[in-house]
């Protein structure tokens, strides 16, 4: 059990530090959340509501007017973002209201889900 702290604290310096931090000083609870078969947390995996503004199927490229996107640290704004695939951006149709997850992937903001919003 201790041996295994080492690995998790080396973890905790080298990403993901704020959602353990939120956890408190619990190592115990570390260790639980570290386990690879433990599923993600749920804030890895949270959608925000947007609505889309604009679809560029020649692009790929699709405008949203979004709310706070915490995970890449972006606040509410409206703003064109690389589509993770041609079939999203086929099943975007702008003034739809839609619930999204926006990762940085490369180094690019990119739509990795995007379902619409149930109203
Ligand atoms: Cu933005």
């Amino acid at each position: 059990m201790k041996r295994f702290l080492i690995p998790v604290l080396l973890a905790c310096a080298t990403g993901a530090y704020a959602s353990y931090a939120l956890a408190g000083d619990d190592m115990g609870t570390m260790n639980m959340q570290m386990k690879p078969s433990s599923s993600k947390p749920a804030a890895d995996t949270a959608l925000s509501n947007a609505e889309v503004v604009k679809v560029d199927a020649a692009s790929g490229m699709v405008t949203l007017k979004h709310g706070e996107l915490a995970n890449i640290g972006m606040p509410a704004m409206t703003m064109a973002y690389k589509a993770k695939d041609a079939a999203m951006v086929l099943g975007a149709h702008p003034g739809e209201k839609v619930k999204v997850r926006v990762e940085n992937v490369n180094g690019a903001p990119t739509i990795v889900k995007l379902v619409k919003a149930s109203s």
